[in-house]
C-alpha cells in the first residue's frame, strides 16, 4: 500500500498495540518513545507494577494475535478478596464461574511483549526521543534526545499516544483549543511490594494462609477498604504482590500530608492494615523511594485536529484506576481506529471524526464508572444496603439473565459499549432500589415478581460479546 506514512508519539501499552495493529493491516508506521527501549535498559527501574486485563482489552489483543501470549505470562485472579480491619476476609466472585476472570500482567513484561509484535510487524521504533512541540500548519515536529539535543522532523498524520501528560494534546491545543478540563480527584497513591512467601520470615508465612509462593491467595484482586482510603494488591507470576495505597492527598483524615514518611506510613499501616504490614519487609525503603502518583480525569471536547492529528488512549481520555479499565479502554480505542483507517486509508480527517464520534460517550461513560467505583471499593463493600443489592442483583442473573447483568460484569466480561453499560446500570439499579425499598430483607421479596417486573420494565441484554 503506498499510503502516507502515520508517526506515532508514545510507544506504551497504546501506542506499540496501535502501531503493531497499523502495520499489520499495511501502514508504514513510525514511533517516538521518550524512555529508552525498555528490552535493553529494563523497566522503570526494574520495580514490578502491574495492571487488570479484562475482556475488552483481551479481545483487542486477540484481534492483534497476542492474547495467548500474554495470558502466557498473566496471573488469573477470579474475583476480590476483602481484608476486614478485625482480619476477615473472604473471596466475592466477579463472575459466575471462571469463564468470568480478570488476568493480572506486569505492565513491563507487556509493554515489551508489544514492542516485539510491533517491531516484528514492521513498525520502526526511535527510543529516547521525545516530542517537544509541533507546527501542524508547517507539518514538521521537533523531537529531543535524552541530553536535550533538538531535531525537525517532518510529519504526515500524527497521533498522540503519549499518556495523560501528553505533549502532542499541548501542542495541538496550542494550535486550536481542544476544550480541555482536568479534575483532580484529590488522592494519590503509593506503590508498595509484598515478596514471594520464601523471603519472608516463618511467622509471617504461616499466618497468611499458607500458599506455598504466595504469601496471600494468589487468584485474587485483595482490598483493604477502609471508607476514606484503601490498599489494594494484585499477584505478579514470580509469587509476588504490587500493593497500591490510595490515600487523600491533603487533610486531617489520613492523607499523604498527615503520612509524609515511612514512620508515619509504618505507624498508620500498623493501625490500619496490621494484617498487612508485616508483608512488607522492605515497607520504609518502598514508601520514602517510591514517588505519591496523582490521579485525576481528563474530559476533551475535541481528541483531533481536523484530519492533522488526533490523540487516542490517556492522552485524549485518562480516568482514575478503580474500574481497572483505563489500558482495557485504550485497547479497545486501538482496534476502532485501525478498522476505520483500513477502511478509509485517505480520509483521515473523515476517519478521526468517527473515531471520536464512536469514542467519545464510552471514555465519558467508563469515566464516570471508574469515579463511582472507588466509594464502592472503599466503604459500601461492607455496606447491608449494597450487599442487599448484591445478593438481590446474584438472584435475578441466574433467574433472568437475558433481562438483568450486574454493572460490574458489562462493564469487565463483556463487549457492549461502555456507555450502555453505564445506562443499563441506571435502569437495573432504580428497579432493585424498588424492590427494597419496603424491605431490607432479600429473603422477603417475592422472586417471581422480582423477574416480572425486569422481564416487562426493561428490553432484553443486547449479545454480550463480538467477534
Ligand atoms: P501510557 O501507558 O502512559 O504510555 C504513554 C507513553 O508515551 C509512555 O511510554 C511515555 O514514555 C511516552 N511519552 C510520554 N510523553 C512523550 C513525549 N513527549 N514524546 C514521546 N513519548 C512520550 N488500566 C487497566 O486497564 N487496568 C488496571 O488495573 C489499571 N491500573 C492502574 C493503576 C494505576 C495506579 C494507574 C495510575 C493506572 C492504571 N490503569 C489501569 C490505567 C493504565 O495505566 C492506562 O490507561 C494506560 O497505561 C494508558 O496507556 P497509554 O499508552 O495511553 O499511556
Ligand atoms: C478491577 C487499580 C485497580 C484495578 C482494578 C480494580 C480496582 C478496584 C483497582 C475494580 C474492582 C480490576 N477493579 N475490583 N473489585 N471490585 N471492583 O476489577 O482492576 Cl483499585
Amino acid at each position: 500500500m503506498a499510503q502516507q506514512p502515520i508517526t506515532l508519539i508514545g510507544g506504551g501499552l497504546v501506542g506499540a498495540l496501535l502501531a503493531q495493529q497499523l502495520a499489520q493491516r499495511g501502514f508504514a508506521v513510525e514511533v517516538y518513545e521518550k524512555r529508552p527501549d525498555p528490552r535493553l535498559t529494563g523497566f522503570l527501574g526494574g520495580r514490578s507494577i502491574n495492571l487488570a486485563l479484562a475482556e475488552r482489552g483481551l479481545q483487542a489483543l486477540r484481534t492483534a494475535g497476542l492474547a495467548d501470549d500474554v495470558l502466557q505470562r498473566a496471573v488469573m485472579m477470579r474475583g476480590r478478596m476483602v481484608h476486614a480491619l478485625d482480619g476477615n476476609s473472604g473471596l466475592q466472585r466477579y463472575g459466575v464461574d471462571d469463564s468470568e476472570v480478570i488476568w493480572s500482567v506486569s505492565r513491563g513484561a507487556l509493554n515489551m511483549l508489544l514492542l516485539d509484535a510491533a517491531e516484528a510487524a514492521g513498525v520502526q521504533f526511535h527510543f529516547g526521543q521525545s516530542l517537544v512541540s509541533a507546527d501542524f500548519d508547517a507539518q514538521r515536529i521537533r523531537l529531543a534526545d535524552a541530553s536535550g539535543v533538538e531535531r525537525d522532523s517532518p510529519v504526515g498524520m500524527l497521533i498522540g499516544a503519549d499518556g495523560a501528560g501528553s505533549a502532542v494534546r499541548a501542542a495541538m491545543n496550542a494550535h486550536s483549543p481542544l476544550g480541555e478540563r482536568i479534575e483532580s480527584l484529590g488522592h494519590g497513591y503509593k506503590e508498595l511490594e509484598i515478596p514471594p512467601a520464601g523471603e519472608l520470615p516463618d511467622a509471617v508465612r504461616q499466618s497468611s494462609g499458607g500458599h506455598d509462593q504466595f504469601a496471600l491467595e494468589p487468584h485474587a484482586l485483595h482490598i483493604w477498604p477502609r471508607g476514606g482510603y484503601m490498599c489494594i494488591a494484585l499477584p505478579n507470576t514470580e509469587g509476588s504482590f504490587t500493593v497500591t495505597l490510595f490515600l487523600p492527598a491533603q487533610g486531617t483524615a489520613p492523607s499523604f500530608a498527615t503520612v509524609p514518611d515511612a514512620t508515619a506510613a509504618a505507624a498508620f499501616f500498623s493501625e490500619q492494615f496490621p494484617g498487612l504490614l508485616p508483608l512488607i519487609p522492605r515497607f520504609n525503603e518502598d514508601f520514602d523511594s517510591h514517588p505519591v502518583g496523582t490521579l485525576s480525569t481528563l474530559y476533551l471536547e475535541r481528541w483531533h485536529l481536523d484530519g492533522r492529528a488526533l490523540l487516542i488512549g490517556d492522552a485524549a481520555h485518562a480516568i482514575v484506576p478503580f474500574h481497572g479499565q483505563g489500558m482495557n479502554c485504550g485497547f479497545e480505542d486501538t482496534v476502532v481506529l485501525a478498522n476505520l483507517l483500513a477502511a478509509a486509508p485517505n480520509d483521515s480527517a473523515e476517519v478521526f471524526a468517527e473515531f471520536q464520534r464512536v469514542r467519545q460517550p464510552n471514555a465519558n461513560a467508563i469515566a464516570a464508572m471508574a469515579l463511582e467505583n472507588y466509594v464502592e471499593m472503599r466503604d459500601s463493600v461492607a455496606d447491608p444496603h449494597y450487599l442487599a443489592k448484591r445478593e438481590l442483583g446474584a438472584l435475578l442473573a441466574t433467574r433472568a439473565p437475558e433481562h438483568y447483568m450486574a454493572r460490574y460484569r458489562l462493564v469487565t466480561f463483556s463487549h457492549v459499549p461502555y456507555a450502555y453499560a453505564l445506562e443499563r446500570g441506571r435502569a437495573q439499579d432504580a428497579l432493585l432500589e424498588q424492590l427494597l425499598r419496603n424491605t431490607p430483607q432479600v429473603a422477603n421479596i417475592d422472586l417471581d415478581a422480582a423477574v416480572s417486573l425486569f422481564q416487562s420494565s426493561l428490553p432484553p441484554l443486547p449479545p454480550l460479546r463480538h467477534g
